[in-house]
């Protein structure tokens, strides 16, 4: 069993270099058994003061630090976090509780990340321009924002931080951070590891605490230039708001109702390992989970008897034994949104054909399980098949043909990922083009996504920006343009002389 270490059960804020305690504290449970492990603070608005205002000093002399320099800092983070993966990884499990294989993966994203951001640094790419007149040289270049916010959710408290802070840090911001305060241990962590790489006090400071409260605060501090925010539809919609009131830039990723696309061709042994994966891997809470499959009525019935069949084999525990598939569920409020659903499901008519209830391991009585659940007979107007349910609950949809296949996908309000299954290649690449989402998988289930693409979705997933990727860097830059006119003289644009 991992044991925390002082620092670690009694977490801090980390403000301009300094860690900061706060007289008012919150527990932070284990969700495999429901034990408090740490607590952590539940700050006011002050220590955001604190922070934009440190943070708008620091940041100055940050972004005079040539890129290739800031990336090698970078470099070095990423080099710890690989040094410390396991440790990080059983930290993962113990707060937020996916499986042990699951947590490592996700450090690794986060390691991956470092270095991949670490080689942006010698790249940053301006663009130069012909200019209308001669002896003129125009070009564009990115410039960092400033300071920025970020507000991460616990499903992902490592991977999601890495994807907005590395790309910030790098083009030369810096970053105020408010992890949830589910799985504040990974925000500690990586904090620890940026001040022992040396990086610069103020440049990444930590900030725990309510929504409401520190996240609004962040919002409304004019040092904080730009909020970038992963969490569900609900907040995300009132954090756009409140960014709306402040003319802020705001980069939004609010989930998904993911579709498996299954047609009559494919492979079906495949598909049941996609969907087993993506929808109860990390039991169903990813954005990008699966939690509706389409598919093609003539193969209905095979899939949904292996689905079905294969449904059985998952072992469901505490994530660090590492026999268990499928660790708990993040919290009460979880499992309660979750059962909801269930009772939605059967008043709409949909048939529970496997799972469906609360569940309760041997010696984790206090932790919070629940069965991996399939709905079939499902219709697509379905609340259980339009609404994030985030958990293992997955909706099976009849169709008829590739057309209504597509339709059916693209008829939700969110557009995050979505995956088809079939060895027709015209129709592989059909999907790609009219699957209305920001990410699409052929022959694969809906999750996984490599952090050096783009991240994100469209409709209610987001507002069109992108976290990781290269596309990641618009979020946190601006683009400056510069005349240099080496002419000697004045030269004025703009002066039409012909009439
Ligand atoms: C999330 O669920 O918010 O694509 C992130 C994936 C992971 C990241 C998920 N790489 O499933």
């Amino acid at each position: 069993m991992i044991t925390l270490t002082k620092e670690e059960r009694n977490l801090k804020n980390f403000i301009n270099g300094e860690w900061t305690e706060v007289t008012n504290k919150e527990k932070v449970y284990n969700p495999a058994n429901g034990e408090v492990i740490a607590e952590v603070p539940n700050s006011g608005a002050e220590a955001i003061t604190q922070a934009a205002e440190s943070a708008r000093i620091a940041q100055r002399e940050w972004a005079l630090v040539p890129a290739p320099q800031r990336a090698e800092l970078l470099y070095k983070a990423g080099t710890m976090m690989k040094e410390r993966k396991e440790r990080l990884s059983q930290l993962l499990t113990l707060e937020n509780g996916k499986v042990i294989e699951e947590a490592r993966g996700e450090v690794q994203e986060g390691i991956d990340m470092a270095f991949y951001m670490a080689g942006e640094g010698r790249r940053l790419f301006g663009q130069t321009t012909p200019s209308e007149l001669k002896d003129k040289f125009a070009m564009s270049e990115r410039c960092p924002v400033g300071v920025v916010g970020i507000i991460t959710p616990w499903n992902f408290p490592i991977a999601i931080a890495t994807w907005k802070s590395f790309p910030a840090i790098v083009s030369g911001n810096a970053v105020i951070w408010k992890p949830s305060s589910e799985t504040p241990l990974m925000a500690n962590e990586l904090a620890r590891i940026f001040e022992e790489a040396g990086l610069p006090k103020g440049i990444l400071q930590v900030v725990y605490g309510s929504g409401a409260i520190v996240g609004q605060a962040m919002i409304e501090h004019d040092a904080i230039r730009v909020i970038s925010f992963t969490g569900s539809n609900e907040t995300g919609r009132k954090v756009a708001t409140e960014c709306g009131k402040q003319l802020k830039k705001v980069s939004l990723e609010m989930g998904g109702k993911n579709a498996v696309i299954v047609m009559e061709d494919a492979d079906i042994d495949l598909a049941v390992e996609g969907i087993l994966w993506s929808a109860f891997g990390t039991s169903g809470q990813r954005c990008t989970a699966c939690s509706r499959v389409i598919v093609h009525k003539a193969v209905r019935k095979t899939l949904e008897e292996r689905l079905l069949k294969a449904m059985k084999n998952l072992t469901i525990g505490d994530g660090l034994d590492s026999n268990n598939k499928i660790g708990p569920i993040i919290n009460q409020t979880g499992l309660d949104k979750i059962l909801k659903y269930i009772e939605i499901g059967k008043e709409e008519g949909a048939k529970l054909a496997a799972g469906g209830k609360q569940l309760t391991v041997e010696n984790y009585e206090k932790g919070f399980y629940f069965e991996p659940t399939l709905f079939t007979d499902v219709s697509i107007d379905m609340r259980i098949a339009q609404e994030e349910i985030f958990g293992p609950v997955v909706s099976l949809i009849e169709v008829n043909n590739f057309e209504e296949a597509i339709a059916a996908n693209n008829k939700v309000k969110y557009g995050l990922s979505s995956s088809i299954f079939t060895k027709d290649v015209n129709r592989v690449f059909q999907a790609q083009r009219d699957l209305d989402t920001g990410i699409v998988y052929v022959n694969a289930g809906t999750t996984g996504a490599e952090i050096h693409l783009p991240f994100g979705g469209t409709k209610g997933t987001g507002n069109g920006h992108r976290d990781s990727g290269v596309q990641a860097l618009d979020v946190f830059t601006e683009w400056k343009a510069v005349y240099v006119d080496y002419s000697g003289k004045l030269q004025r644009a703009q002066i039409d002389t012909d009439a």
